[in-house]
Formats: structure tokens, sequence, C-alpha cells
């Protein structure tokens, strides 16, 4: 039986795809455990064979709904695949969105998928790190897809979509989400545009007004594919799914690539974290004197942070 204590809680059942030691080990990892930690450094040869779909757009888009259509299609093209839903925090409740999980129940008996809300608050280590960890684990277990649905209402969750190699946001009409979405920045990730709820008649003015909106990226960056469904009713949805496939084709090469670019983002984003929390810590005189000098004209802010980034790492304890 596997229990906490083992060298390395879960790694077994882990790798051999059991829903209950993925849940378990989880469960670990989101509570910064040490057998989270253990876990956590054992699986990365483990690594590699899964991509990852990032499923976002502003509350009451019909994300669970259309990632509940798509985890049925995706079945039934015979994949594996796991979801991980981060669940919008409501001050009322706190926690996690009940009706998420009822609806995706149904699919959540078949071997083959695995279902998992996390909670966006609570972690010790910041929601996106846990995601990234989450991912990691599901990526192990040889889920083939990997389905992150986040609100796309902030920068919190905007970072989150990183983990992802192909962006999906979606967007209904009438929630006015064309400007919410475009203050999260999320429109400018995406890599698939879904107008959902084009059973709804403005559905073709939400439609053209997105069109518009991202003819033209910021960053050059080619414009997203825009794609009609009605997740309630189904349709669109095979169309939804060729479109992804065709993003995520590629043999074991591109799978190792996509692997490097996700992990490098993951320690990108640790090792910022890491410095900002250094930096402001520690009530660092040495970062006091710099500042001190930047506001005497005497160094340039480009050397400060430099000279920060030094600071921060200068405080790395040797490892023992
Ligand atoms: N008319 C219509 N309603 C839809 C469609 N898709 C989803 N809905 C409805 O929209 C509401 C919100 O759907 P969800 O799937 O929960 O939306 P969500 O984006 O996951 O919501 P949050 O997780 O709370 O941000 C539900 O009442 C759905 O039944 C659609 O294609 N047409
Ligand atoms: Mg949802």
């Amino acid at each position: 039986m596997m229990n906490a204590s083992d060298p390395i809680p879960f790694l077994k059942g882990i790798l051999e795809g059991e829903h209950r030691a993925i849940a378990r080990a989880i469960s670990q990892v989101e509570n910064d455990t040490a057998a989270g930690c253990a876990i956590m450094r054992s699986i990365y040869p483990h690594l590699g064979r899964a991509r990852v779909l990032g499923v976002t757009g502003a509350p009451g888009a019909g994300k669970s709904t259309l990632v509940s259509e798509l985890i049925g299609e995706f079945g039934r093209r015979g994949r594996s695949v796991a979801v991980v839903a981060v669940d919008p925090s409501s001050p009322f409740s706190g926690g996690a969105i009940l009706g998420d999980r009822i609806r995706m129940e149904r699919h959540a008996l078949a071997k083959r998928v695995f279902i998992r809300s996390l909670a966006s608050r609570g972690h010790p280590g910041g929601l996106t790190r846990t995601v990234y960890r989450v991912v990691d684990v599901l990526d192990a277990a040889g889920f083939e897809l990997i389905i992150v649905e986040t609100v796309g209402a902030g920068q919190a969750e905007v970072d989150v979509a990183d983990v992802a190699d192909v962006r999906v946001v979606v967007c209904a009409p009438g929630l006015g989400d064309d400007v919410q979405a475009l203050k999260a920045g999320i429109l400018e990730i995406a890599d698939i545009l879904v107008v959902n709820k084009c059973d709804l008649p403005l559905a073709d003015k939400t439609e053209l007004d997105l069109r518009f909106m991202v003819s033209v990226r910021k960053d050059g960056s080619p414009a997203p594919r825009v794609l009609r469904v009605t997740a309630t009713s189904g349709a669109g949805i095979p169309e939804l799914a060729d479109a992804i496939e065709s993003d995520l084709r590629g043999d074991g090469r591109r799978r190792q690539q996509s692997l490097l670019v996700r992990m490098r983002r993951q320690v990108a984003h640790e090792a910022a974290n890491t410095v900002r929390r250094r930096l402001g810590a520690t009530s660092s005189e040495a970062l006091d004197a710099l500042c001190a000098a930047l506001a005497r004209g005497e160094v340039t802010y480009e050397d400060v942070v430099a000279a920060a980034i030094r600071l921060a790492s200068n405080e790395v304890a040797p490892p023992s």
C-alpha cells in the first residue's frame, strides 16, 4: 500500500496512471509538503509525453462546458485526458465551485480521464507554481493531453496560461468580456479564439468585434484563428478539436522541445519569485544603499537592478 512515508511516495502508482496515487500525490504537491517535494524530484525523468492545452476566458464564458465537450471529443479520438480546473475564488464561498465538478463527473469515471479542481488561493508557493507541478505529475502519469482551465481575470491567471503549449481563449456574447479580456491581456495570448454560445443572437457581433480586435497585435505575432462554438449543443467542437490537434501535432522530438519550453518557463517563474522574495524579505542595507545612490543620480537604474539580482543570488546558502 502507498503511504506518505514511502521513500518516494506514490511514485509507482503515478507512473502506472493510478488515479488514487495521482490524487494523493497532487494533494502533497499542492500543500508543498516534504513528500510533495520528494515526488517532484523523482518525476522529472518521466516527463515529456503530455501536451498542455490552456483554456481561459471571462467568468461564465462557458469554459467548463467547453472543456467537458473536449474531454468527450478527445476521448472518442482515443486520447487520455487530464483536466486541471482552477476555480475562480469567490469572496462568499472562497472555495471551489461545485458545479464544475458535477458537470464533469460523467467523464471522471472513465479510466483515461482524470479531473482535478484547484482552489485559486492558498498555495504556499503561489498558484502558478502549483499548476506547473500538478501538470508535471499528470505528465508523469502518462496523460497525453492536459487541459488547464483558468479564469482570465488577472495577471496571475495570465501567468498560469504560460504552462500551456496551446492557448484557447473563450469569449461569449453579452458578458462585456471583450473589454475585460483586453484588460487582462488575454486576447494577446490566444492561439485559438473561441466565440462560444453561438446559439445566442449577439454572437455574430461578438465574433466581428473580436476579429477586429485581434487583427493587429502589439507583438506582431500572427492573429489567432477564430472559431465558432456552441458548447451546450456540441456544435463546432470537432472543428475546435481539429484545430487544437493541428497545433499540437508533432513527433517525440517536438514533445521534448515543448517540455523544455515548459520547464524553462517554470524555472524562470520560480527564479523571479525567489529574487523578489529575497529582496523583499530582508531589510537589506545593501539594497537601501543602492537605491540611495540611484536617488543621488550616481548610478543608473539598470545598474541597480543588475546589482539587486546579484544581491539576491549571493544570499543563496551553499548546498549542504
Ligand atoms: N446559450 C448557451 N449557454 C451556454 C453555452 N455554453 C455554456 N453556456 C452556459 O453558460 C453558463 C456558464 O457556463 P460554464 O461552463 O460554467 O462557464 P465557465 O466559463 O466555466 O464559468 P466559470 O468557471 O464560473 O468562470 C452555464 O449556465 C452554461 O450552461 C452555449 O454554448 N450556449
Ligand atoms: Mg468553469
